[in-house]
Order: structure tokens, then C-alpha cells, then sequence
């Protein structure tokens, strides 16, 4: 296994390192905010069950509480009804967990336009820049968004007609789903789709066109500023949950120096 090898030596030496793409969890993890009649989910909360006291005198430990769906999280093919009939978190072959990514920056656009959406235009502009896409891969969309996840208010970014992020266009996620090779897009969002994907037609459409289509969401990943546009490699570990939609992930990326 030369391959490995060398990778473990590169480690070693620096030559390639590890950044990690994942928010922290607390109890001021923003979260999905959606409108009535919706249910919405439980953040994330820590309970203590002993902290070196009665309860347990030499060990601390916690009960978490949180929806499958936030912070940095993975979406499962079978959290949306186009899915419905596809992969839950504990089917997922862990080899699709693994593999390369590449990061198509749209931050200043975004910067200048909360609603920015991308579009299957701006994705082959990169790839005739950068070179085809490696199959099964992911696409992550740099946005900037990622500074402002420790405020739920400048996260989510609502007025009173509804929250505005950037995301994939209704085409876009169309193409990305059934069309391209990516495995998974990711984001620095609070969700895969744009902030007015709920009035999109479809509405949400990547979570519609990808989840139908067997593929995979990343949300709220920090860091994407770290990666160069092509040539990482993605390391996404949700929780085997069965029957799981969802889950906070550990999202890491290998990278050269
Ligand atoms: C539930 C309903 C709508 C959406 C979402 C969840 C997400 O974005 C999610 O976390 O998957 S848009
Ligand atoms: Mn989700």
C-alpha cells in the first residue's frame, strides 16, 4: 500500500494537513428556523449526569439533546419525500463517505447579495477553469457565511419575507442531482437550499432534485476558506443512525500544504 504510505508520511511531516470544516455544537448552535404550521427542531443542549460527584465521584459525562439536523450536519437521501424510498443514515456505504472535493467561491457575490444563487452556468465557468470534476466528489459553495454562525440572527438572516442565504438555483440543483457526478453539495449555510427556496418551484430543490437522485447534503461547514478550489480530499462522518435523516457530522478535509 504505497499510496497510504505516503499519505501517512505526508501527515507526518506536514505536508498535507487536515482542516477541520465543523462548527461547534453549544447551546447557541443556530438553527433552522421554519415557518407555521411546521414543526421546528430542538437545538443542541447538554445535560450533566455527573461531574466527578455523587452521581459518579471519578467520571464526568453528559445526555445530549438535539434534532438530527444541526449544526454541521449531513443530510440523508431519505430526509426528503423524493427519497423516501432511498438510503437512511445507516445504509450509506461508507466509501461514498470519502472523496474529493472541490470549492467554487461565491463569497464576494454573496457578500453583495444575501440571495445569491448559483447556477449550473457558474459551476462549468470552474470546472472549464479548473479542469473536469472528479466522479464522485463533492461540491462545496464557499460563501463566507461561515463568520457569521456564531449569531442565529445574522445566520439565518430573516425579514418578514423569510430568511435570505445563498443556494443553488431550481436548474442548478437539477443538474447537480441528475446530470453531474458530485456525490454531495455542501454548504456554509444553515441548509443546502437557498434562503427563498421555499417559494422555488420546485420548492427546496436540492433537497428534492439531490435526495431524489440518492445524494447527500453537508450544512454549515467553517473553514472552506482553507481548501484550495481543487485537489481536497472530504472525510464526512455522520452518526450510523438507523433509520436516520440526518446528522450532526465531523466534516475534515485533507489538504497539501
Ligand atoms: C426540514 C425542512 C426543510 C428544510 C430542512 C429541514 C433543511 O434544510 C435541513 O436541515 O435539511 S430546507
Ligand atoms: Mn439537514
Amino acid at each position: 500500500m504505497a499510496a497510504l504510505d505516503a499519505l501517512i508520511e505526508s501527515l507526518g511531516s506536514g505536508s498535507v494537513r487536515v482542516v477541520d470544516l465543523t462548527q461547534s455544537l453549544s447551546e447557541s448552535t443556530p438553527i433552522i428556523q421554519l415557518p407555521e404550521p411546521f414543526v421546528n427542531t430542538p437545538g443542541f443542549r447538554l445535560e450533566e449526569l455527573s461531574r466527578y460527584d455523587d452521581r459518579g465521584p471519578g467520571w464526568y459525562w453528559n445526555r445530549i439533546e438535539m434534532g438530527e439536523h444541526v449544526g454541521t450536519h449531513f443530510d440523508a437521501p431519505i430526509h426528503w419525500i423524493t427519497g423516501r424510498d432511498s438510503e437512511d443514515l445507516a445504509s450509506i456505504d461508507a466509501a461514498k463517505l470519502v472523496g474529493p472535493a472541490v470549492v467554487i467561491n461565491k463569497s464576494e457575490e454573496a457578500s453583495a447579495d444575501p440571495d445569491f444563487l448559483l447556477t449550473v452556468d457558474h459551476v462549468k465557468e470552474f470546472e472549464k477553469e479548473h479542469g473536469p470534476f472528479p466522479p464522485g466528489g463533492w461540491l462545496l459553495l464557499r460563501t463566507g457565511w461561515d463568520v457569521r454562525a456564531g449569531d442565529q440572527g445574522r445566520f439565518l438572516n430573516a425579514d418578514d419575507t423569510g430568511p435570505h442565504t445563498p443556494g443553488p438555483d431550481v436548474e442548478c440543483a437539477r443538474w447537480l442531482a441528475q446530470e453531474s457526478a458530485f456525490v454531495g453539495l455542501g454548504v456554509e449555510t444553515v441548509g443546502t437550499d437557498a434562503g427563498i427556496a421555499h417559494g422555488f418551484d420546485p420548492a427546496f430543490p436540492c433537497h428534492h432534485f439531490m435526495h431524489g437522485a440518492g445524494k447527500f447534503g453537508l450544512t454549515q461547514l467553517a473553514n472552506l476558506s482553507r481548501l484550495p478550489p481543487t485537489g481536497a480530499l472530504l472525510i464526512a462522518a455522520p452518526l450510523k443512525i438507523v433509520d436516520g435523516s440526518g446528522s450532526p457530522a465531523r466534516a475534515l478535509a485533507l489538504v497539501p500544504a
